[in-house]
């Protein structure tokens, strides 16, 4: 019986490895479907801001900016996530920065995107622009743009940092230069591009649309976007600001895209694939792609999310899709 089978069978694996020198590859003979299933290597998480705040608090102890050492961060870690970042798209950090220290100038492929947590008297000068950052707002730095930052206050600041870098590297077009001089010249004069999104704007609007019909998935939400074209802060990323009304608990949903929160303000929680991650101010959430989640708020102030979001990406591949859970 088997004879035939057994030539059958060497021949084949002879064939298979002949296939292998030649540089190719049967995928009919490993058995399972021909396009495999992969699960999500990003994991749903919470960072708690009284964990994250001590040790950026102590990172001045182990780290100083400058040359070779560029920014004081620490990035959310991801456990699920190769690159160890807190998506498998996007990359978060909180930055920490002491009275009078220079972040150097440098510029990269990857764009950044910097939401203002705590401190006075930060700044990020981009392409010659100087922008002060006060709590609130968002600061984009486009790909490739010069880039350098500082704190000017009498104590220390604290913003949190949000990079495509993942996709980037990716696409393994990852590319970093440092600015020849510690920071750039400040221009004078209005700035080239709009690049700076201040949060009494952002927070103004969201009042105003609080009091309009409300978004099933994400109680009240609207998207930054660039004034000039109306498209997303950055190609692949969006930001977000959202409010969960007090009472409110939206509609589970799942959807192609990932996000990862920020609580800016107030309390509540988010139910990811049926368990509950219960969040409050300063926090951040990681909400993987495809995973059902809902956002809820049972106390009696509203709560602000912040978030960035890979919707722009999906959204540009034709792969973006969102359904109820
Ligand atoms: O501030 O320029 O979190 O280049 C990671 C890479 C921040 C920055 C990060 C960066 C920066
Ligand atoms: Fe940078």
């Amino acid at each position: 019986m088997s004879t035939q089978t057994t030539t059958k069978a060497g021949a084949l694996d002879q064939w298979i490895s002949e296939l292998s020198t030649a540089g190719l590859d049967a995928p009919w003979a490993q058995p399972g479907p021909l396009i495999r299933p992969k699960a999500s290597a990003m994991k749903p998480r919470v960072w708690r801001w009284r964990e994250i705040e001590p040790h950026v608090r102590r990172t001045p102890e182990f780290m100083q900016p400058g040359r070779g050492a560029e920014r004081r961060i620490l990035r959310l870690d991801n456990p699920g996530v190769p690159e160890r970042t807190a998506g498998h798209t996007i990359s978060v950090a909180v930055q920490y920065l002491l009275p009078g220290e220079v972040a150097p100038a440098h510029r990269h492929t990857p764009n950044a995107i910097r939401f203002m947590l705590h401190g006075e008297g930060a700044y990020t000068t981009i392409e010659g622009d100087k922008y002060a950052m006060r709590r609130g707002d968002l600061v984009v730095t486009p790909s490739m743009t010069w880039h350098d930052h500082g704190n000017e206050g009498a104590g220390p600041v604290i913003w949190t940092d949000g990079l495509d870098s993942p996709i980037v590297r990716y696409l393994e077009t990852l590319h970093m230069e440092p600015f020849e001089g510690e920071t750039q010249p400040v221009r004078t004069g209005p700035p080239a591009r709009h690049l700076c999104y201040r949060w009494a704007t952002a927070y103004a609007e969201l009042v105003r649309r609080s009091t309009g019909e409300p978004d099933p998935f994400d109680d009240i939400i609207m998207e930054y976007v660039d004034p000039a074209t109306g498209r997303s802060v950055v190609p692949a990323l969006g930001c977000f600001l959202q409010m969960l009304r007090p009472g409110a608990r939206t509609r589970a949903h799942r959807e192609t895209s990932s996000a990862v929160y920020h609580v800016v303000a107030g309390s509540g929680y988010t139910e990811i694939d049926g368990v509950r991650h219960e969040w409050s101010e300063g926090d951040f959430v990681a909400v993987p792609p495809r995973a059902a989640h809902a956002h809820g708020n049972a106390g009696s102030a509203p709560a602000i999310l912040f978030s960035f979001q890979d919707v722009p990406l999906l959204k540009a591949l034709g792969f973006y899709r969102v359904e109820p859970a």
